[in-house]
Formats: C-alpha cells, sequence, structure tokens
C-alpha cells in the first residue's frame, strides 16, 4: 500500500496537510480521494491541474488509491505543452480544484471539477505495486518532453529509502512550498508525508517569511529557496527550532551552505535525484554533511561512476566519471518511447544519469555537473533547451536560434536565448511567444539579438563561445 497513512487504522493526530491556510484531515482527505475515485473509475489515465491546493492533493490521491495513472499538469503551462501532455499521456479526464482557470479554457479532454468538501468510499483492493502511478513530464536535451513511468513500487521505495536517511517519522512536519508536479514537490514533499504519516504544511509559494511562519521540523527546499531564506537572516535563525534542512534538484552553493549554517546552526542535508530515479544519493541524518557532497547511495539503490569507454573511475574524490545508477527507485521508461528508453540503459541494466560526478574512498558523491549544456537548472526547474528552440523557430520572424543557461546567481542558470532573425523583431515579443505556448520557468529572462551564430565545422551552434562573448559584449551585432 502506498499511502498507509490513510489506511483508516492511523490515529488522525493532526491535519493531514495544510495548503496555505487550507486543512484536510486524514479522514477527510480519504472521503475525497473516494469521491475523485468514483468520478474517474474507469479511467486509464487521468490528468490533474497541479496548482498548489487541497483539492489537488485529493486529486492525485485519488487517481494513486484506485489505480488509475496521474499525470500532473503544470497550473502555468502554456496551450501547446498542455495539447502535448494531454495527448501523448492518452488522459482521458482532467481533474481541477479549478476547473475554470484560464489554462483550461480550450481543454481537449473533459474538465472533471474537484470538490474537497465531497465523500466518497476509496476501492477496497488496493493496484498492484507494478501500476504506473504517476507520469511525470520531462525536458530533454532535445523535442518535446517525455511522459516519465513511475510505479507505486518505485514510488514506495524512493520515499522509504529517503525516510530511513533523514530519520523521517511521523513524529515531523513537513514544510515545503514547492510544486506539485515534480518528483520534489509532489513525491516527496507531498506523497512522502502521506506515506510516512508526518503532516505536511504546504506554504504555496516558498518564500522566507513563509518558511519562518510554519513551525515545521523538516524542511524542503530548491537552492534558490534556501539562497533566499539566507538573504532574510531573521527568517532563517527561524528554522533553528527545525530538526532537518534539506536541500535538493540542483548544486548547493557552497556560500549558501555556510551562511545557512551561521544562521540556523544547521549543516543541510543535500539530496540528488532526477525524475527517471528518484532520490538516489543522500547525505544522512546522522553523519557529517560535508559541502558540496551529496552523500552515498540510499538503500535499495548503487551508483558507480564509468570513463568513456565505460570502465570505472577510481574512488579517490577527484577523477571525474559519468554518474550511472540502478535499483528499486527507477522509472520504467518513457511512454511511447521504447528507443529513448533504451538509449538511457546500459547493456548490463544501469541508467545513465548524464550528470558527471567525482566519488571519494569513502564512497560520498559530489556532482560536478551534466554533460550535456542543453538541459539547463533553473531554479530547480529541468528546462531542455532544444524544446525551447524549436518552440521559438516556429515565430515566423525568427531565422536561427540557440537557447543556454548562463550563470545566475539566485536561479543557478537562467535561460537565454541568442536569436537571428528579422530587424523589426523585438525581444520582449518572443518572451511572450514562448510563455504562451510552454510554461512560464522556461521564457527567456533574456534575449539577445545577433546577426549570426557561432557555428563548428560541422555547423553546430559553439554554445560555450556564445556564453564567452556576451559575457564579453562581443557578440556579432548583438545588443
Ligand atoms: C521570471 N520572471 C520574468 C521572467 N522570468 N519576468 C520577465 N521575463 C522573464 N523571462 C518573473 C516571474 O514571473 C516572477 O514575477 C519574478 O520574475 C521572479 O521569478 P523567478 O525568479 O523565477 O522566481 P519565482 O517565481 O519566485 O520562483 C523561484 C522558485 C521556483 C524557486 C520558487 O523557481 C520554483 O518553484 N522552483 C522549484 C522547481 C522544482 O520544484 N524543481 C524540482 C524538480 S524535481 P512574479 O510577478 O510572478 O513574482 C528534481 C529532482 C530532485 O529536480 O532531485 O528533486
Ligand atoms: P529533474 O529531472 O528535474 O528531476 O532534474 C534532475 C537533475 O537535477 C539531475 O540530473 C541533476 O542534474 C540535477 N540535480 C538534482 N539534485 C542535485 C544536487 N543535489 N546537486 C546537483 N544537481 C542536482
Amino acid at each position: 500500500m502506498l499511502l498507509p497513512s490513510l489506511s483508516g487504522d492511523v490515529p488522525d493526530r493532526a491535519d493531514a496537510v495544510r495548503v496555505d491556510g487550507d486543512v484536510i484531515s486524514r479522514e477527510a482527505l480519504r472521503a475525497a480521494a473516494g469521491a475523485v475515485a468514483a468520478d474517474i473509475a474507469g479511467a486509464g489515465t487521468v490528468a490533474v491541474l497541479a496548482t498548489p491546493s487541497v483539492a489537488t492533493v485529493a486529486a492525485v490521491v485519488g487517481g494513486l488509491l484506485s489505480g488509475v495513472a496521474v499525470v500532473p499538469v503544470p497550473p502555468d503551462t502554456g496551450a501547446a505543452e498542455l495539447a502535448h501532455v494531454l495527448t501523448d499521456s492518452g488522459a482521458q479526464l482532467l481533474l481541477a480544484g479549478e476547473p475554470d482557470a484560464p489554462v483550461l479554457a480550450d481543454c481537449p479532454i473533459p474538465v472533471v471539477p474537484v470538490d474537497q468538501g465531497r465523500r466518497g468510499e476509496v476501492p477496497t483492493s488496493g493496484p498492484a505495486p507494478s501500476t504506473t502511478g504517476l507520469i511525470l513530464y520531462t525536458s530533454g536535451t532535445t523535442g518535446p518532453p517525455k511522459g516519465v513511468l513511475l510505479s507505486h513500487a518505485a514510488i514506495r521505495a524512493g520515499i522509504d529509502a529517503v525516510a530511513h536517511a533523514w530519520d523521517w517519522t511521523d513524529e515531523d512536519v513537513l514544510v515545503q512550498g514547492l510544486p506539485l508536479y515534480h518528483v520534489h514537490g509532489l513525491i516527496l514533499g507531498l506523497l512522502g508525508p502521506l506515506r510516512v504519516g508526518s503532516p505536511l504544511v504546504h506554504t504555496r509559494r516558498p518564500t522566507p517569511a513563509r518558511y519562518a511562519a510554519a513551525g515545521g521540523s523538516m524542511y524542503f527546499g530548491v537552492p534558490t529557496v534556501w539562497s533566499r531564506i539566507c538573504a532574510e537572516p531573521t527568517a532563517a535563525r527561524a528554522l533553528s527550532a527545525a530538526r532537518l534542512l534539506v536541500s535538493g534538484s540542483a548544486p548547493l552553493p557552497a556560500p549558501v551552505f555556510a551562511e545557512l549554517e551561521g544562521l540556523t546552526g544547521h549543516r543541510p542535508v543535500e539530496r540528488y535525484g532526477m525524475t527517471e530515479t528518484l532520490i538516489t544519493l543522500s547525505t544522512r541524518a546522522d553523519e557529517p554533511r560535508r559541502v558540496g557532497s551529496v552523500g552515498r547511495p540510499v538503500r535499495g539503490v548503487q551508483a558507480r561512476l564509468v570513463d568513456d569507454a565505460g570502465a570505472p573511475v577510481p574512488a579517490d574524490g577527484q577523477t571525474f566519471g559519468a554518474l550511472q545508477i540502478r535499483g528499486a527507485t527507477l522509472f520504467d521508461g518513457y511512454l511511447h518511447l521504447p528507443d529513448k528508453t533504451a538509449e538511457t540503459f546500459t547493456a548490463d541494466g544501469w541508467f545513465r544519469t548524464g550528470d558527471v560526478a567525482t566519488v571519494s574512498e569513502a564512497g560520498e558523491y559530489r556532482i560536478v555537473g551534466r554533460a550535456s549544456a542543453d538541459i539547463i537548472k533553473s531554479g530547480g526547474y529541468r528546462i531542455g533547451a532544444g524544446e525551447i528552440e524549436d518552440c521559438l523557430l516556429t515565430h515566423p520572424q525568427v531565422r536561427e536560434v540557440a537557447v543556454v543557461g548562463a550563470p545566475h546567481d539566485d536561479l543557478g542558470q537562467e535561460v537565454v536565448a541568442f536569436i537571428v532573425g528579422e530587424q523589426s523583431l523585438a525581444a520582449r515579443t518572443l518572451v511572450t511567444y514562448v510563455e504562451k505556448r510552454l510554461a512560464r520557468h522556461k521564457r527567456p529572462r533574456r534575449v539577445h539579438l545577433v546577426e549570426s551564430l557561432p557555428r563548428n565545422a560541422l555547423g553546430k551552434v559553439q554554445k560555450t563561445t556564445l556564453l564567452s562573448l556576451m559575457e564579453s559584449g562581443t557578440l556579432p551585432g548583438g545588443n
């Protein structure tokens, strides 16, 4: 059973979930999920408009308890992305706490309103562990986002492994304010507390003031959240009373680690994961936490580093290798893409993460970066350069385009687009163009209109050259 705390056998010590001021008990959540289960009976896959709300929680839980695959849809999604996700996933219904949301105006499938106050019975026979629980859409280097199939068994294994590493129990109160459609906010941050039995306080947005006011024992954040908290020392100091601060989804800068320790007295736990693998490496609640280290494989997971020829690299804390993962938390493949799925696995069954790392003699990993510059991490969001390039190329005034991730103090990286196009083209137009079609965080924060793009002999755009030219202010005809 994925969510034993909702079985009806666990006493309701506190509200199960609080989103901003809206609360729901375990008993009421079970009943609301039961009403959702009745609405979606017979469907194979349902989409959920993943606003940060109790209605979203009821919709996701209703789907999971009835064995229907759930596809969370970002509420800031654009028209093209929404159409892709709904068509590709084959979702038959879309569940929404806000059925009148403008993004659903042209929704091609029936929209079913979710009312957290309704009551129903959840099906008694739970789905088999191999059943797909979630289909999470995630970006690759090229093309539209791919659907990552995650089984109930993988989700269970992933939550249990981190609960073990972090001594997470039902005595904890988890606080987080991350999106309810990615591994971090949804699987770890929502299904985690519902599985462990600890109450969740979701702050709707992860602002320093809201984290400070929440009074939890455990806090989750992406590095941008932690650096913003450090910039507000009074809010940061309020977290001193917590048991554990956890960072993940992108590298935590060393100065943020140090500031957080100075202000809260806590050395944060850093953990590493991916949509395809869930959380696989982590430092522990009961062990020293070193700056820059994402610790060791969690229970049920194995990790290794290999060189270009596939041979193991020495565990000396210095030699770079490609990080590969194996274990119980892995996905079941990309939906409809058996070839892409096969490409990501080695012949002996290890998943190629695409990240480069080192490992020490003691088995502690450090993530060095990504092998491909075409995967951008901005504010903890994984963004494929190719998807944004494809979108921009559909604009009638754009001739050539290159999208890169440029270093950014607050977000880690920011999306920057270099465009060769017609004279009259305005940068602002292109930002809105992307925002309308994809999601808000995918729109470029900077657009440079240039005369040409530097290319190598094979015609491939040299993205690192573009970044250097941008930094030195010498883009060809650039502004
Ligand atoms: C942003 N803004 C822009 C803009 N981009 N304005 C004009 N042009 C652009 N191109 C605006 C925004 O709309 C916002 O305005 C303001 O600038 C600040 O935006 P921001 O800097 O992006 O910050 P914010 O919206 O506050 O978001 C920061 C964040 C968010 C950290 C809260 O990035 C976030 O929720 N990240 C979490 C992503 C995540 O969950 N990743 C996990 C993936 S799972 P306004 O007016 O709206 O304020 C994973 C596995 C694992 O990775 O290991 O966990
Ligand atoms: P996503 O699929 O959105 O979950 O993003 C996964 C990617 O986030 C990984 O491949 C890494 O590049 C990055 N990532 C996650 N956690 C960390 C971390 N602790 N340190 C560095 N990178 C991380």
